[in-house]
């Protein structure tokens, strides 16, 4: 029997919300962009789209499934019980939106009893889209996903990022300093939806950061896994605000016993 809650289904409702609110996102780009406020820094703020796009995504799955909950950056929603949940980022790249640097997405994924099982990340600039669904495989358009063959820790391509509060950035820059040494080099994209799904892609070898909120991997996270990549937190733990590294099994040891000895979940 097919169910509204198959994996299929949740993704193909994702997929449709999203693009519209790409085409939403992009349309206020192009009409000007200003911060309006900000949250836990000076340099972490809130644009208008961040807050109409998140607006219209909660309409549109509200109409098409009622009885949903929704967790998204603006106006959270954790609290909500419902077999379905969905994890929004409006607008991840926020700061790439503000300056009008092409590297920005919706991300949305579908949690259906704590498991998320699909996910879309759109880059709103460009158009480029990345889906999954759980045990479905990891596409971009119509392209099977399968990551980076990389095995070699020094030959990697290494996505990161950095927070809004300088202290928490004085740590990521040491831990920088004490890796980028071991590795090719480093890449700062700006918007942990779209890292995540280029490590699926193979256009980074591997990503890790440390203080992502669930908006901003939960999607990522699904389309990285799904292309055999090793989503995981440090030393055991599950990824999460101390930590998410994305890598192929061939390299990810070598870069999570790296970030484990410069204690990159550690810090303020
Ligand atoms: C962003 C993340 C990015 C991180 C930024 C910021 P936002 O999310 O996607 O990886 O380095 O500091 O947290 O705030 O644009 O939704």
């Amino acid at each position: 029997m097919v169910t509204m809650d198959q994996p299929a289904e949740l993704l193909a409702l994702a997929v449709s919300v999203a693009r519209s609110a790409s085409d939403l996102a992009r349309r206020m780009r192009a009409d000007g962009v200003a911060a309006v406020a900000t949250k836990s820094t000076a340099t972490d703020v809130v644009t208008a789209a961040d807050r109409v796009v998140e607006r219209h995504v909660r309409e549109r799955l509200h109409e098409a499934r009622p009885g949903d909950a929704v967790f998204g950056e603006e106006y959270g929603g954790e609290s909500d019980r419902a077999a379905v949940r969905w994890i929004l980022d409006p607008i991840d790249g926020t700061v790439n939106y503000l300056y009008d640097l092409p590297q920005y997405a919706v991300s949305l994924a579908a949690e259906v009893d704590g498991v998320v099982v699909a996910g879309v990340v759109r880059n709103a600039a460009t158009g480029r889209e990345w889906t999954a669904t759980r045990g479905g495989g990891a596409f971009a358009g119509d392209r099977r996903l399968a990551g980076s063959g990389e095995t070699d820790l020094a030959q990697a391509l290494v996505g990161t990022g950095f927070g809004y509060a300088a202290q928490r950035r004085l740590h990521q820059a040491r831990v920088l300093a004490g890796l980028i040494g071991h590795i090719r080099d480093i890449r700062r994209l700006g918007a942990a939806s779209i890292d995540l799904c280029l490590v699926a892609e193979g256009t980074l070898d591997a990503y890790y950061e440390k203080g992502l909120n669930p908006w901003d991997h939960a999607a990522g996270g699904l389309v990285a896994a799904e292309a055999g990549a090793l989503v995981t937190g440090l030393d055991g733990a599950p990824p999460g605000p101390d930590m998410v590294i994305a890598a192929p099994p061939g390299l990810h040891p070598a870069l999570h016993d790296r970030l484990s000895e410069l204690d990159a979940a550690g810090g303020p």
